[in-house]
């Protein structure tokens, strides 16, 4: 039974086609500006996992579909940071 479980949440994690998003981020200085975007982008609907690069200044958004990049972005900007989506 579990293993039926396990194989379900594998199919609907494909069918789901995860997106990447790309966002341009300024003003992160240490790894506390990484922990409160991932944790205010990943309040927004449909994103699945955030991954922020303090160094580049930028953020890899994995969503499904339906979710907007530009809410993403708008969560980040409410942090105070700068944000643009990468096209
Ligand atoms: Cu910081």
């Amino acid at each position: 039974m579990k293993k039926v479980l396990i194989a379900m949440i594998a199919l609907v994690t494909i069918a789901s086609a995860d997106k990447l998003v790309n966002l341009k981020i300024d003003g992160m200085t240490c790894s506390m500006c990484i922990g409160d975007i991932k944790a205010s982008v990943g309040k927004v609907k449909g994103v699945s996992d955030t991954t922020v690069y303090l160094k580049e200044g930028r953020a890899e958004v994995k969503t499904r579909k339906g979710a907007k990049p530009q809410e993403m972005c708008d969560a980040v900007k409410k942090l105070g940071y700068g944000c643009t989506v990468v096209k």
